[in-house]
């Protein structure tokens, strides 16, 4: 993967308001419990771990507990703050979601991201925890609640399959180009591996629970990459039957194909989607970023610990959910707004969930995850009106950054000043 570097230009202007740097949630004179998270999950911070961390926990008035992402403040249950001590089984429990890449998409000028399942470099995102000034954002509870309104008969399941195995270059394979652009291409990033003319590719999809309904057919979206430098030519077909359709894509460009399924479609609950290029050339290569299934699905959990659900809106604003296999032990939370989560609670395996004239989707576990690590973290006061400039770079290009900077404060260099 590329190593990049980035020089970032902040025109110092005593006229800009603070919001336009995007730290406010950052006080520095607070120090911040840094969360190392990989999975998405709902995650569990105790006493113990913070004051491992060497987090200062007698000083935590656990009220003011603030935990951040992304720069905003996501609501959290902190168990025990009632008392306004934090005690040594008071603990913090909130919803999480690994690191999507969604800030890759900066680094696509021209383009958009060519998997947008999957970040460039990692899975790993840090979640902030504070003790601020005023109260913290809290996770709405919303109480089991009786109803004679009929379950919903079925969600939208959601099954995804990405594939990571090769990570595109916008270039043809093994060879590097002579100029790279210092931002991202089209079609730059992890996809399958690349099919050659003589394959006819088949990937199958089965279907777990699903409700045959007039009202919905499911629908297979899949996304292709060129991966050789000619137009792709490609067509497509589902089971034994001839193909659907030829598309035409070029080069290392993506490319999205969604087909209804009629219910001939399906056999034995199961899909079979062949692809083939029409071989324009003896390098008429491409791969497979994704394949996602979108169909009507009933509610038990068989067996999984976590699941996600989408509910379709309903007109009464309130749906009722049946899930045969809830337990006590689920946690249901409505993560539509992951930074204002709001928590449902069960009556036997029942839940009333509220504000369904949109569609919500619903996250339920029984898994209580630990993050990776925590580390204590003082953030340094950064004025930006004593500084010129900011680099950011990588570790791999720092010496030459320094000797940038020093070129650059020195008099030849103009006598400006970095951080
Ligand atoms: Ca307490």
């Amino acid at each position: 993967m590329r190593a990049f570097l980035l020089f970032l230009f902040l025109l110092t202007n005593i006229s800009l308001a603070q919001s336009r740097y995007g730290n406010e949630w950052i006080i520095p004179s607070q120090p911040y419990a840094k969360v190392s998270i990989t999975e998405n999950g709902i995650y569990r911070i105790s006493y113990t771990e913070l004051a491992s961390a060497g987090f200062n926990v007698a000083a935590i008035n656990p009220k003011q507990l603030q935990l951040f992402h992304h720069g905003r403040e996501l609501a959290i249950e902190v168990v025990g703050e009632v008392d306004g001590r934090f005690d040594t089984t008071d603990f913090i429990e909130f919803y999480a979601e690994k690191n999507k890449g969604e800030q890759d998409s900066l680094v696509y000028y021209h383009s958009s991201r060519a998997n947008p399942y999957q970040s460039l470099f990692s899975d790993e995102t840090f979640y902030f925890l504070t003790v601020g000034q005023n109260s913290g954002k809290r996770i709405l509870t919303y109480p089991a609640k009786l109803t004679n309104q009929a379950p919903e008969k079925y969600h939208l399941e959601e099954q995804l399959t990405v594939y990571t195995d090769q990570y595109s270059f916008n270039n043809s394979i093994g060879l590097v180009p002579s100029v790279q652009q210092s931002y991202f291409e089209e079609g730059e990033g992890w996809t399958g591996k690349y099919i050659l003319p003589d394959t006819v590719a088949q990937f199958s999809l089965k279907f777990k629970n699903r409700v045959k309904t007039d009202e919905l057919q499911p629908v297979l979206e899949f996304r292709v990459n060129g991966r050789s430098l000619n137009d792709h030519q490609l067509w497509y077909a589902l089971n034994e039957s001839t193909p659907l359709d030829t598309i035409v894509f070029g080069l290392f460009s993506p490319q999205d194909i969604a087909i209804t399924l009629n219910e001939h479609a399906i056999n034995n609950e199961s899909v079979l989607l062949k692809t083939q290029t029409l071989k324009a050339s003896n390098y008429d290569w491409y791969s497979m970023t994704y394949l996602k299934v979108v169909y009507p699905q009933s509610f038990p959990l068989n067996g999984q610990r976590s699941k996600y659900f989408r509910l379709r809106p309903n007109s009464l604003n309130q749906s009722v959910v049946q899930i045969s296999d809830l337990s006590p032990d689920h946690i249901a939370y409505i993560i539509t707004d992951r930074y204002n989560l709001a928590k449902v609670a069960s009556q036997t395996t029942q839940l009333v969930v509220p504000n369904t004239a949109i569609q919500q989707r619903l996250f339920v576990s029984d898994e209580i995850k630990k993050a990776n690590g925590i580390s204590v973290v003082n953030f340094s006061v950064l004025n930006p009106t004593a500084y010129n400039y900011l680099i950011v770079t990588h570790k791999s290009l720092l010496e030459s950054a320094n000797q940038y900077a020093a070129y650059r404060s020195s008099v030849v260099g103009g006598g400006i000043n970095r951080w």
